[in-house]
C-alpha cells in the first residue's frame, strides 16, 4: 500500500518537472502565435490552440522560414486547423521537446501568413534569434545585419522573464526530485 502511495507521489512530482506551454494561434483574428516563441526543456510540451481562421503549425528551418523542412527529416506539421467564426471549442495540437539544445522553427503554411510574419520558434539562441527568423520570413531586414534587424522589429523583443525564471525553477525542480526520491525510499522501508 505504502509502495503505491509512494509511486503516486513520485508520479505527481515528476509531473511537476515537465511544463506545458500553451500557444494561442490566431488570437483576436491576428496572424500570429502568442507567445511568438518559448524556451522549453526536454520533456516539456508545447500545446497549440487554434482559435480563429485556418492556420497551421509547420516546421521549417532558420534559413528558410516559410518552407517546410525536408532534411534531415521531414518537418512536423499540424495540418490545417479550420475554426468557424464564433466557435467555442478549439482544436489543439502539441509537440513534446526531446532535444532542447536544438532550436525548432515553425511557420503558418496558409498563404500569405508566413511572409506577414506568422512564425514561431522553440528555443531560439543568441546566434539565431526569433527576431532574425521573423525578419527573414517577412523579407524585412537583411539577415547579415543583426543590428538593423532587431531595430526594425523591436516590438517583438523577448520578455526577460524566461532565463532568470528557468534557472530558479530548475533549482526548485532538483530539490523536488531529491525529495521525491527520499519519499520513495522511505516508503519502501517503512
Ligand atoms: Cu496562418
Amino acid at each position: 500500500m505504502r509502495f503505491f502511495v509512494a509511486i503516486a507521489l513520485f508520479a505527481s512530482f515528476t509531473a511537476v518537472l515537465a511544463e506545458q506551454f500553451t500557444v494561442i494561434v490566431g488570437k483576436d483574428n491576428g496572424l500570429a502565435y502568442d507567445p511568438p516563441f518559448v524556451t522549453a526543456k526536454n520533456g516539456d510540451v508545447v500545446a497549440f490552440q487554434f482559435v480563429s481562421k485556418n492556420h497551421t503549425v509547420t516546421q521549417s528551418t532558420f534559413a528558410n522560414p516559410c518552407q517546410r523542412m525536408t532534411t534531415p527529416t521531414q518537418g512536423v506539421d499540424s495540418g490545417y486547423m479550420p475554426v468557424a467564426a464564433g466557435a467555442t471549442a478549439f482544436p489543439q495540437w502539441s509537440i513534446t521537446i526531446n532535444n532542447a539544445s536544438n532550436p525548432l522553427w515553425f511557420y503558418c503554411a496558409q498563404q500569405p501568413h508566413c511572409t506577414r510574419g506568422m512564425v514561431f520558434a522553440i528555443n531560439p539562441t543568441a546566434d539565431k534569434t526569433f527576431d532574425q527568423f521573423k525578419a527573414a520570413a517577412t523579407g524585412g531586414a537583411a539577415t547579415g545585419s543583426a543590428a538593423t534587424g532587431s531595430a526594425t522589429s523591436a516590438g517583438t523583443s523577448p520578455s526577460a522573464s524566461a532565463p532568470a525564471g528557468n534557472s530558479a525553477s530548475s533549482i526548485d525542480r532538483s530539490a523536488v526530485s531529491v525529495l521525491a526520491c527520499i519519499t520513495l525510499a522511505l516508503a519502501m522501508f517503512l
